[in-house]
This record gives structure tokens, sequence and C-alpha cells, in this order.
């Protein structure tokens, strides 16, 4: 048998809330994994970072942008209502909650490396569904090429959107077949509970292979198009961030080497990492860009 870190890994000192309201008093009584999805073929058995890294160390700049910023500010991000808007190139748009998109007994558990553009990185046991399944249960029209998100605008909660520090509200985008990867998940929680808000609560974009930019969090809006969306990295500065952004140690980005990492939490005497190829998922994701020109469709 399998154990999940979470059944080794005491539970976090909060309340599963979405399972409370969901299930009344009786969830009360529920295990502490009980946002624990299924064990995933797709994890690395690489050790996990722990709950305290991955939730003190964070890029999220509608908070701020130092990485303990959305840990002291995140707070303030109402989650509960929360919708989400599927539109576009779909048979069945609409208003969805966040239990329609990952209820419950569809939930799985993906322990996946993160490999942030600025050169460091994290193991995240995270909790959530494909995004394949959920864009199915949308109904994606044949004329659909690409996926566009969109994070949650709301200057009063968020303070960092104050401020033109990005263009925002933020975005991000997929090509179809990236979406529909079976990598490619929505999260709604980590270490076997709900995702904490600096790591994008209650639903956030989860795409491994890909920098952590690409990975969108607090989503409040999903479109299939036609058209290549606009992603605010991108837009901003498309000589540094390209749509694709895949992990790739051979691609430097303008201002410094892609080809090591400091993994979060290694310590003084760590050491950097070589990066790998496509983040290390090369096996699952390579074909996908079969016949492209990595170092131009960076
Ligand atoms: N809306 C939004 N999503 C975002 C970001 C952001 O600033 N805003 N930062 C991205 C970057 S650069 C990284 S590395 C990851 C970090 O995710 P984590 O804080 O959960 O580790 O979130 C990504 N998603
Ligand atoms: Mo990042």
């Amino acid at each position: 048998m399998k154990l999940r870190w979470s059944d080794v890994t005491p539970k976090a000192d909060y309340l599963n809330r979405r399972a409370f309201i969901a299930a009344g008093a009786a969830a009360m009584a529920a295990p502490a994994w009980a946002l624990t999805g299924k064990p995933s073929a797709y994890s690395t058995d690489q050790k996990p970072n722990t709950l305290e890294e991955i939730t003190n160390y964070n890029n999220f700049y509608e908070f701020g942008m130092d990485k303990t910023d959305p840990a002291r500010h995140a707070g303030a991000m109402v989650t509960d209502p929360w919708s989400v808007e599927v539109g576009g190139m779909v048979d069945r748009p609409g208003s969805y909650g966040v239990d329609d998109i990952a209820p419950q007994n569809a939930l799985e558990e993906r322990i996946y490396r993160l490999r942030c553009v600025e050169g460091w990185s994290m193991v995240i046991p995270w909790i959530g569904v494909p995004l394949a399944g959920v864009l199915a249960k949308a109904g994606v029209q044949p004329g659909a090429k690409f996926v566009a998100f969109e994070t949650l605008y709301r200057p009063e909660q968020m303070r960092g959107q104050a401020r033109p520090i990005l263009d925002w509200p933020y975005r991000e985008g997929l090509r179809l077949d990236e979406a529909m990867h079976p990598l490619t998940i929505l999260a709604t929680g980590l270490y076997g509970d709900v995702l904490p808000n600096q790591n994008g609560a209650p639903i956030r974009l989860v795409v491994p292979w890909k920098y952590g930019f690409k990975s969108i969090k607090s989503i409040v809006k999903i479109t299939l198009t036609d058209r290549q969306p606009v992603a605010t990295w991108q837009a901003m500065q498309p000589s540094e961030y390209g749509f694709y952004a895949n992990v790739n140690p051979q691609v430097d980005h303008p201002r410094w080497s892609q080809a090591t990492e400091r993994r979060i939490g290694a310590g003084l005497f760590g050491g950097r990492e070589e990066t790998q190829m496509f983040n290390g998922y090369a096996d699952q994701v390579a074909s996908l860009y079969a016949g492209m020109d990595l170092a131009k469709d960076y």
C-alpha cells in the first residue's frame, strides 16, 4: 500500500471548512485526510516540502511582491462564496461552484515538482481534479483551440491590485491539448486540506512541466477560445516570458541561467540541482511539442 503524505503529516491546525459546510455537523468527526484524494501514479516520489515552506514562500502579486506578503495578506480575500464562470466555445456555459468543478469523490492527490522561472523549486502535494474532466463536463466545441484563465479582481481585498504591479486581473492560457493533458489539474487543496489563500484558494491551476507563473491562482473565469489568449507575464515582457513557458534548462532567461535551481528548504549547504527538461515530465509531455523549436516558442 502506498502511504499518502497526508497520512504521515499532522493535520494543519485549522478547520476543514469546506467539508464542514458540505456535510454539516457530521464532518466534525471527519478524519484528517478528509480532503485527501486518491494517490496518483503521476506523483513524484521526491520528498514534499513542509506545509510551513509551501505556505510562507509564495508568489501571489495580488498581495505584494515579497515572498512573505501572500502569507501575511491573503487572508483578506473572501473565498466563500465563490463561482467560476465557464464560457466561450462550450456547450454548457455557466457559473460553476467549486464543489461542482471538484467534487469530493473525484479528488486525487498529485505530488508535483513546482519550478519557478526565478530559479527556485518545491515539491507540493496537491489535491485536485484533472482539468480534462472539467472541460469535458462543460462540453468543448470542435473549433476551440485554447483555454484562457482569469484570477479574481477585487482590489479592496487584494491590496497589491491597488498598484499597477501587473496588468490586473492576472491572466493565463494553455493550448487545448496542454489543458487536456492528464498532468494538468485544478487544485482545491494541499496536504489533505483546503487550499490556503496564499496558494490560490479556493481553486487554482497546476501545470507541473511549465514555469510556475502559468499555474494561475484563485480562478474566476475559464474561457474556451480559438485564439491564443493573452497571458499577463507574456504581455508585459514578451522577450522574457513566453506563452509556452515550458521548463527548459537549455533555454536561459535573458537575465539568468535556467540550467539549475535551488530547492526551497534544502538549507545553506543544499547546493543547486540541475533543472530537468519539462521539469522532469518529458516522458509524459514531450510529444505535445514535436516539431516545435522550443528556443523560439519559449
Ligand atoms: N493570480 C496569480 N497566480 C499566480 C501568481 C500570481 O502572482 N498571481 N504567481 C505565479 C508564480 S510566479 C508561481 S511560482 C506560482 C507559485 O505558487 P505557490 O505560491 O502556490 O507555490 O503561482 C503562480 N500563480
Ligand atoms: Mo514563479
